[in-house]
């Protein structure tokens, strides 16, 4: 095993580019579809990104790994990732059973940080999936990470990172009890928006 060069770097990430591609196109399709289905628009904005050299390197190092093409594809899998951002907590969930309905990918691992969020707080549904992308006439699955919550999650989970990248050391104790509890209420006013789009859709399904 040896240190990544320029043209296995070039090769890697553009596995990943078509994979982000396909996922993009099928995500779009699915989507249009259940809206199409159900007249509902259960997400309010995606955002997807490849994640650089320097971030996938360093995320190899903070986990002890040497920096090599097998490691990446083993250790890393992120490169590709989307986040969903849903109005209403039961619109993740729907958001969830669409991906997994998918014939165009394999699902590899589910992690429901609603149900059980971390401890820092963090709250959102992960998917990691598998993408088939032929390359070089040669089929490989190819990973990608989606990150499904809700706006409410979203806006707690963007300040978290911000604070956090903010702090030179490790956060002390008291600025993690005080997320923790924001997080918290943030559980709460999503129970509540979702109490009340479950009464206005009482009234709608009505008509
Ligand atoms: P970034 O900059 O958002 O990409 P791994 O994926 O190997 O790191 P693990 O445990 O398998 O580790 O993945 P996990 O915990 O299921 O998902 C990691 C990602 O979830 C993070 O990616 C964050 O995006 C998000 N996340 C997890 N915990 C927190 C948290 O406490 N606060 C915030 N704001 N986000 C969190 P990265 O690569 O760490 O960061």
């Amino acid at each position: 095993m040896h240190e990544i060069n320029s043209t296995e770097w070039e090769k890697m990430l553009l596995k990943y580019k078509f994979a982000k591609t396909m996922l993009e196109a099928e995500l779009k399709v699915l989507l249009e579809e259940h809206e199409f289905r159900t007249g509902n628009t259960p997400v309010e904005h995606i955002k997807t990104r490849l994640k650089s050299e320097t971030s996938i390197l360093k995320k190899l190092e903070d986990k002890g790994y040497e920096k090599t093409v097998e490691n990446v594809e083993k250790y890393i899998h992120d490169i590709v990732g989307f986040r969903i951002v849903c109005s209403f907590l039961s619109d993740v969930y729907d958001i969830v059973n669409i991906i997994k309905s998918s014939k165009n990918f394999k699902i590899k691992n589910e992690n429901d940080y609603i149900k059980n969020p971390k401890d820092t707080g963090y709250s959102s549904y992960h998917l990691n999936i598998l993408i088939p992308i032929h390359l070089e006439q040669k089929l490989e699955y190819v990973e990608a990470e989606i990150q499904i919550r809700t706006v409410a999650m979203d806006f707690w989970a963007s300040l978290d990172h911000k604070l956090q990248y903010k702090l030179p050391q490790d956060i002390p104790v008291y600025l993690e009890r005080e997320l923790l509890s924001c997080s918290n209420e943030i559980k709460l006013m999503d129970l509540k928006m979702q109490h009340l789009y479950d009464i206005v859709k009482k009234y709608t399904d009505k008509k």
